[in-house]
């Protein structure tokens, strides 16, 4: 059967399609680093029902009745937060509430937090509105982290329940850095250390809490806070990709 032009190249485009829609769902799948990861919370209530574990299991059910939402007790100061086994650069955080009619009035002002340890944090992102389902942190720019943490602000006494915490992102290395020619960040100043070349610089920063963007000059590596930047001819700055 002869096939015409047109028709093979509708062809291509659909197999394409098929091709990219497989690989994206497989990245996807791959990019929830919390996943199976090692919990923790600020007390357990339920504990056989409602430990920290159950919020990155893997299951996105969001009613008790699934048996896969944590629960601590009700009280001031709840929290809850994973350790990610390793640094990686976290893009994202999204938090999916219970649905059932009894407690999804409960995620009102969550923050969460970022941090290298698990008694160093900052916060990446914080919301007022009542979280009815679930939502989405984005961090911009990305970060590099070991541990997130969920908490609300302002605080109250209750329970803090979560049907799961999704983290998107991915291992980094040193060469997860952009290179941006001819200008010179503006970003504050955390630390000036001594590095041997830039991958080296790149790398302190990569181990560095807060760190988002390095700039060498001969062999003094300073670490920014940030990716802002300005024009400078023949300057360079690496930041976190
Ligand atoms: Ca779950």
């Amino acid at each position: 059967m002869k096939i015409s032009e047109s028709s093979f190249y509708a062809l291509v485009h659909l197999v394409m399609n098929l091709v990219v829609n497989v690989v994206c769902q497989d990245v996807t799948l791959v990019t929830n680093i919390a996943e199976g990861k090692n919990a923790y919370q600020s007390s357990d209530a339920f504990s056989a029902e409602g430990g920290a574990h159950f919020s990155v299991d893997g299951n996105f059910n969001q009613y008790w009745s699934g048996q896969s939402c944590s629960h601590t007790k009700t009280e001031f100061g709840a929290y809850w937060q994973v350790d990610l086994g390793d640094i990686y650069v976290v893009q994202a955080v999204s938090v999916y509430n219970r649905i059932d009619d009894c407690c999804n009035y409960l995620l009102i002002g969550i923050e969460v937090l970022i941090g290298m340890t698990r008694d160093t944090y900052r916060v990446v992102g914080h919301e007022d509105e009542h979280i009815y389902t679930n939502h989405t942190f984005p961090l911009s720019p990305p970060a590099f982290a070991r541990w997130v943490r969920i908490t609300r602000n302002p605080d109250f006494n209750s329970a803090l329940m979560l049907c799961e915490v999704a983290v998107t992102g991915y291992k980094s290395s040193s060469r997860s850095f952009k290179r941006i020619s001819d200008v010179t960040g503006t970003g504050e100043t955390l630390d000036t250390k001594f590095a041997r070349s830039i991958e080296h610089c790149c790398y302190i920063c990569f181990i560095t809490q807060d760190c988002l963007a390095v700039k060498m000059d001969n062999s003094q590596c300073s670490l920014l806070n940030s990716d802002n930047n300005q024009s400078e001819l023949g300057q360079t700055l690496y930041v976190v990709n």
